[in-house]
C-alpha cells in the first residue's frame, strides 16, 4: 500500500510540469503554473505580432508533455482580448484529439468567414485538455495576403485529420481574466515567477537575461511584501 502510493506520486509528478507549449506562430509566454488561466496568464497581447497568412493552409504546433486530449483553437478580431466573450464562436479550428509530444494543425484564416483581410490583428487561443483541466496558450498575429510562413514550419502531419481525430467531448469555458485577478494566488512565489517571465520575454528570451529578470523579480517580490506589511 505505502509503496504503491509512492509509486503513484512518482507518476503523478511530471504533470505539474509544462502541460504544454504553443510552439508556433509565437506564444505570448510560458508559466507552467498559469497555463489553467485565460491566454495562460498572460492578459497582454505581444508587443510584438507574429505574421501569419491571411490565405491558405498554415501551421500551429505544439508540443505535450503528456497526454493532450481534446484540443481547439479561438480566435478574437479585438486587439485587446480580455475575456471569453472577445473570442468568436466560430473556431480558428475546431474541436480533436491530440496526441502525445509535438504535433501540428493547419488553419486557414480566410475559409473561416470572419472578414478578415491584410492586416487584421487577430489572436488566437488554443486550448488544450489532457486530464488535468483546460489549458490555456494564446498567440497575437498579424494577418498578411503576402506572407509564407518559413519552410521549416509547414505542417505535413495535421493531427486534427487523423482518422481518430474527431473530439466526443468539448471542454467547457470557464476562465476568464477577471476571475483570474480577483483570485487570491500566490503571493511572492508567483511575483517571482511572472516579472521573471516577463523580464525575459520582452528581452526575446535571452539566457542571461532570464536569470537577470529573476534578481528583478525577487526585487519586486520584497518590494511587494513589504506593501503587503504596511
Ligand atoms: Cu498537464
Amino acid at each position: 500500500m505505502f509503496a504503491s502510493q509512492i509509486l503513484a506520486s512518482l507518476l503523478l509528478a511530471p504533470l505539474a510540469l509544462a502541460h504544454y507549449t504553443l510552439e508556433y506562430p509565437t506564444a505570448r509566454g510560458f508559466i507552467d503554473e498559469e497555463e489553467v488561466n485565460f491566454c495562460g496568464g498572460f492578459a497582454q497581447p505581444s508587443s510584438t505580432r507574429t505574421s501569419f497568412p491571411l490565405s491558405g493552409n498554415a501551421p500551429v504546433r505544439w508540443d505535450s508533455h503528456h497526454a493532450i486530449g481534446t484540443v481547439g483553437i479561438y480566435i478574437s478580431t479585438s486587439t485587446n482580448p480580455s475575456n471569453w466573450s472577445d473570442f468568436s464562436t466560430t473556431m480558428a479550428k475546431s474541436w480533436f484529439t491530440g496526441p502525445n509530444g509535438a504535433a501540428c494543425t493547419n488553419i486557414d484564416m480566410s475559409k473561416l468567414n470572419m472578414n478578415l483581410t491584410n492586416g487584421s490583428l487577430v489572436t488566437i487561443q488554443m486550448v488544450a485538455n489532457g486530464g488535468d483541466g483546460n489549458l490555456y496558450q494564446c498567440s497575437d498575429l498579424i494577418l498578411l495576403s503576402d506572407y509564407t510562413v518559413p519552410s521549416n514550419e509547414t505542417c505535413a502531419t495535421d493531427v486534427a485529420l487523423a482518422a481518430n481525430a474527431t473530439a466526443t467531448a468539448t471542454p467547457s469555458l470557464g476562465q476568464s481574466a477577471s476571475a483570474k485577478a480577483s483570485s487570491t494566488s500566490g503571493g511572492a512565489t508567483s511575483a517571482v515567477a511572472s516579472a521573471s517571465s516577463s523580464a525575459a520575454a520582452s528581452a526575446g528570451q535571452k539566457v542571461g537575461v532570464a536569470s537577470m529578470g529573476a534578481w528583478v523579480g525577487m526585487g519586486l517580490a520584497l518590494v511587494g511584501a513589504g506593501v503587503a506589511v504596511l
